[in-house]
């Protein structure tokens, strides 16, 4: 059984846009951030008081990435990561640890870190497309990680550095994704 512990509009939208992708049954916790993380019921699932938490047959998975990676190695027939191909793997890790340990906190350091911050992803972006949609050529987990911090900046008033040309494209065919339409409808109508 696969429990996603997830709060409206947050971090752990990234994990439920990977399961509807996936298409595999799962249910869903709700904890909003407006009633708290912290609580003394939660803190009994993730310590670490953050969403998400992806729970797999009692095991707990904590971090965007850490769900995220097991999905796409749990259900290859998705194809959210290529098979058998360590430098494709390898960027994945890489890119998910620029987004969760330099684009994530960025907004909390101020409107010029932000800035500085999606500029870079901006670069990585360009060299690591090559002109294609996607961040690694072809459709992956990265792309989730990224549109859901981009999605954010975007729906956040006074948060969007302009000059993201090829970010914008992606968070375009990202819109235009099913799942992630499901994931937004269903996210949407839950009382934060
Ligand atoms: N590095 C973590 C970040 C998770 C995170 O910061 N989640 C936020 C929501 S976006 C949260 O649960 N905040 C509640 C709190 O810190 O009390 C990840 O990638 O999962």
């Amino acid at each position: 059984m696969l429990t996603l512990h997830l709060s409206p509009a947050t971090s752990s939208m990234a994990v439920h846009i990977a399961l509807h992708e996936i298409g595999v049954p799962f249910e869903t916790k709700v904890w909003t951030l407006a009633q708290g993380t912290r609580t003394p019921e939660y803190l009994a699932i993730n310590p670490a008081g953050k969403v998400p938490a992806l729970v797999v047959d009692g095991t707990l998975i904590t971090e965007v990435a850490g769900g995220l990676f097991y999905l796409a190695k749990r259900y290859p027939e998705a194809k959210l990561l290529p098979a058998n191909d360590p430098l494709t793997e390898a960027r994945a890790v890489s890119w998910m640890s620029f987004l969760a340990s330099t684009v994530h906190p960025a907004r909390a350091k101020g409107m010029d870190a932000l800035a500085e911050a999606w500029a870079l992803a901006e670069k990585k972006f360009g060299e690591d497309s090559k002109g294609r949609d996607w961040t690694l050529g072809s459709y992956s987990i990265v792309d989730i990680h990224l549109f859901r911090l981009y999605w954010r900046m975007v729906n956040t008033p006074g948060d969007r550095p302009t000059g993201l040309k090829g970010l914008d494209g992606h968070y375009a065919y990202m819109m235009a994704r099913p799942a992630v339409k499901k994931t937004i409808d269903v996210e949407s109508k839950i009382a934060r």
